[in-house]
């Protein structure tokens, strides 16, 4: 498949989708939406690749929605050109998703970095929604998951007040995994994401889904969730494999069935 404004990349057990708008730094417009997308699920769907990597370049991840594109819009036109239901995609991607950000993640860009499940940050990432200095608010899920995940004073700072943060708070706060240094920041989370590959891949999955049940549900919910995900692992080979090679003190051989 070839793409446009996104380019794909397979390293090892590793998707890599790299933003490609430098001009426009990565802004979405829609096609750029659609083909990342397209790219994660054709990845997802690549019994190869085990974990999947979103990135932009060094300057940045991604400036939030084309605003050029959208500026003019009506409210019909933001729902019916498609502007809204992609950002839904992300959800439905069960592999690990891992946002490696250096320099602008702004707006709807910072908005997709909350929906990844992992965020490698360079030095140089800033972490934004900007929406209030363009006479709107976050409307791909900014005001919801920033408040679950740092904390509501925070997130309101953002929202109305336009607050960055810089990739160490990004780190303190919760919303990065690690910080690395901008030279070597997608082999740094190339690195991470093949550690992550290297894990039994069904566990890996039913893992994620259960993680991802907490921001759905209450606790009593989300342990039933967790149970519905832990007991059919132990119909899975690799689950004999694993406790097999822990008891024979040896690395297991994960078949991810
Ligand atoms: N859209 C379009 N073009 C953009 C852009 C953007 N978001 N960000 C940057 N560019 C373009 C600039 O216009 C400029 O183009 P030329 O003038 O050269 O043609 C080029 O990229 C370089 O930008 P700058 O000259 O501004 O570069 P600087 O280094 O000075 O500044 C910056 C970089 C990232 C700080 C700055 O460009 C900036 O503030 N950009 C806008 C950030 C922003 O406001 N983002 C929020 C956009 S609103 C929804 C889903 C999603 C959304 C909404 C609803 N639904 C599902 C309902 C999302 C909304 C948004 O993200």
């Amino acid at each position: 498949m070839t793409y446009t404004t996104v380019l794909t990349e397979i390293r090892g057990h590793v998707g890599i989708v790299t933003l490609n708008r430098p001009q426009a730094m990565n802004a979405f417009n829609i096609l750029m939406l659609n083909e990342l997308f397209d790219a994660l699920e054709a990845f997802d769907k690549n019994e190869t690749i085990s974990a999947l990597i979103v990135t932009g370049n060094e300057k940045a991840f991604a400036a939030g929605a084309d605003i050029k594109e959208m500026a003019d819009a009506t409210p019909v036109q933001m729902i019916t050109e498609g502007r809204v239901e992609v950002w839904d995609r992300i959800r439905q991607i069960k592999k690990p998703v891992i946002a490696a950000v250096s320099g602008w993640a702004l707006g709807g860009g910072c908005e997709f970095v909350l929906s990844c499940d992992m965020v490698i940050a360079s030095e140089s990432a800033k972490f934004g929604q900007p929406e209030i200095t363009i006479g709107v608010i976050p409307g791909a899920g900014g005001t919801q998951r920033l408040a679950r995940l740092i904390g509501k004073n925070l997130t309101m700072e953002m929202v109305i007040n336009n607050r960055t943060l810089s990739a160490n708070e990004a780190l303190q706060f919760g919303l990065a995994n690690r910080v690395v240094p901008v030279e070597g920041y997608l082999d740094a989370a190339v690195a991470f994401a093949e550690e992550i590959a290297s894990r039994a891949p069904m566990a890996v999955r039913m893992a994620k889904d259960a993680v991802n049940a907490a921001f759905e549900t209450t606790l009593t919910e989300g342990l039933k969730a967790e149970k519905r995900n832990f007991y059919p692992l132990f119909s899975t080979e690799d689950q004999k494999e694993g406790m097999q090679a822990f008891i024979e003190k040896r690395k297991p051989n994960w078949k991810g069935k």
